[in-house]
């Protein structure tokens, strides 16, 4: 990489799971970038004429080298892999098998617009946030947030539920169930990968782990954390210290937040355990135990 030739500007947002990612990313790769942090449900700022121009699809993160704009988190971080193979942490697995499971696994945590919320992990995590979303929502009149989504978001699903974040404080009490179901598999099956004491996904430090890092600090966001003190995930709370260990956290997540979410978080969750807290822990017991009963069989 041509440090004096390559230019890197970010769009992103302090809280969204796909913006951390490429930060952490980019805090990774050892690669500086000018920063460009908006807001989203608070001001609308994504669906401004401006940035649509930037990204017609209007979220963010965007990443601009050398004046080529790059979407999706996932692309954008193989992407930068690439770009800079050598440089900072490797975040592919060196197997040609290893690169295939990864495919899999990346999938199940990437912010997938072609699937229904909560059909996978990633989706399951942002599904369970939005409550938060609903409370920024609210700083703003339901007429102007209707408007803005209405006649401003492209995407028909997200202007409809964006509306209905504003209208009912939530989403229908059912998505909510699913998502922590799903929340509840994809745990557990963490927690199985890491069983054999390795230190990351794949062993060594992947792309895999970047992904994970943000939704785990989702999962705290959420106030769903309390699963990792339940003493039924030993392996990923210990992998949950572990890459807040990693130079990358602080600069990439911690650093970076956001005051309308923090203050949503507050409110919503008021200092205590989110209620989904026993729904998914009894979920999550009937997965380990499945899991068990398979290991068994085996
Ligand atoms: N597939 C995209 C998803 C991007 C995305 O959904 N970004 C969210 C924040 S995590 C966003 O900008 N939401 C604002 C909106 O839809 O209005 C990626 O992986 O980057």
């Amino acid at each position: 990489m041509n440090a004096q030739k390559d230019s890197f500007e970010l769009y992103h947002y302090g809280e969204s799971l796909c913006s951390q990612m490429v930060r952490l990313t980019l805090e990774e790769k050892q690669i500086p970038y000018l920063s460009h942090h908006m807001h989203l449900e608070l001001t609308g700022e994504n669906l401004s004429r401006a940035f649509k121009k930037i990204n017609p699809n209007a979220v963010v993160p965007v990443l601009i080298h050398n004046g080529t704009p790059l979407y999706n988190s996932w692309e954008i971080i193989r992407y930068l892999d690439n770009h800079a193979p050598t440089q900072g942490t490797a975040l592919m697995p060196k197997s040609a098998a290893g690169l295939a499971a990864l495919d899999e696994k990346v999938m199940e945590n990437a912010l997938r617009g072609d699937i229904a919320l909560g059909d996978n992990f990633g989706t399951s995590i942002a599904g369970a946030s939005t409550y938060i979303l609903a409370h920024i929502l609210k700083r703003r009149p339901a007429l102007a947030v209707m408007w803005d989504y209405v006649t401003k978001h492209p995407d028909p699903i997200r202007k409809f539920a964006f509306c209905v974040l504003r209208l009912r404080g939530g989403l229908p009490k059912p998505l909510y169930k699913k998502f922590i179901h799903r929340l509840a598999l994809g745990l557990a099956d963490c927690e199985q990968r890491l069983a054999d004491g390795r230190d990351y996904m794949f062993g060594d430090y992947t792309m895999l782990d970047i992904m994970m890092t943000a939704h785990l600090h989702r999962l705290e966001d959420v106030h769903l954390d309390g699963i990792l003190a339940t003493g039924k995930l030993p392996h990923l709370a210990a992998y949950w210290q572990r890459v807040q260990a990693r130079p990358s956290y602080q600069p990439a997540i911690t650093d970076q937040h956001s005051w309308e979410w923090r203050a949503a978080m507050d409110d919503v969750y008021q200092g205590q355990a989110s209620p989904f807290l026993p729904l998914l822990e009894s979920q999550l017991d009937a997965r380990l135990s499945d899991l068990e009963s398979r290991k068994a069989a085996a």
